[in-house]
């Protein structure tokens, strides 16, 4: 991880986690979302309780990854396969695998849908567009739907802390206005790819709503 926040550095690891036969790596999956989480802290303290969910997920396929099966948890692929083979998701309610890789990364996975509409709709705002109503929207047309009220009402008040556009484009620390938009531009294709490669291999699987 990098010393400081970067917006390149978050679309170098989502470039290095597809594989040539478009597998995705578990590794730099991580390390995107821990860029990102660094990010999120830099914003401040309202926004705890979303980074320490997010680390602690982060850090459950962390410890997989660097476990004993580690092997086997390489690529999302190999991840699904291996657990699902062993028995060790729990598929239609929560049991003696209440963590597995499976679910937990499932929870990381709809946030990046979070992440690909607020981008975009960042990349494409106005000078007079609000940062928290952009994130609030992409919010409620993806996550929103798998979160409980109190903690809907949670973010929904950390939202209102973010910085205006002005400055959320600074700390993103990419260059210019320009070069900020170019480089999303640059960005958001990846992060959409991952995205759409996962939600198929677990629709496919049936895994989209592991409790
Ligand atoms: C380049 C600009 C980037 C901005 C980066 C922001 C990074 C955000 C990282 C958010 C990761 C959130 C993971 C949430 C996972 C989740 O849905 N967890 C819930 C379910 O887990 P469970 O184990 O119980 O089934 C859990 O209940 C969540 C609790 C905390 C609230 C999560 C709210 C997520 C809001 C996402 C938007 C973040 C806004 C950041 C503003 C920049």
């Amino acid at each position: 991880m990098a010393d400081s926040f970067s917006l390149q550095n978050v679309l170098d690891n989502f470039k290095s986690c597809l594989s040539d036969n478009k597998e995705v790596f578990l590794k730099y999956y991580i390390s995107g979302w821990r860029e990102l989480v660094s990010f999120m802290n830099s914003l401040g303290s309202v926004f705890a309780f979303i980074s320490k969910d997010a680390v602690n997920k982060i850090q459950i396929l962390e410890n997989f990854l660097t476990g004993e099966n580690g092997t086997h948890y390489l690529t999302v692929q190999s991840m699904v396969k291996y657990e699902l083979d062993n028995e060790l998701v729990d598929l239609t309610k929560r049991g003696s695998h209440p963590e597995s890789g499976c679910r937990t990364l499932l929870r990381l996975h709809r946030a990046l849908r979070w992440l690909q509409l607020f981008l975009e709709s960042l990349r494409t705002s106005t000078e007079d567009s609000k940062t928290s109503v952009m994130c609030s929207d992409a919010y409620n047309a993806s996550l929103a739907q798998h979160h409980p009220w109190l903690i809907r009402k949670a973010t929904g008040m950390a939202f209102c802390a973010l910085p205006g556009r002005d400055t959320f484009f600074e700390v993103l620390n990419a260059g210019s206005h320009q070069e900020v938009v170019t480089l999303l531009g640059e960005a958001l294709p990846l992060i959409s790819e991952v995205y759409q490669i996962t939600e198929d291999l677990y629709a496919k699987n049936n895994l989209l709503e592991l409790p």
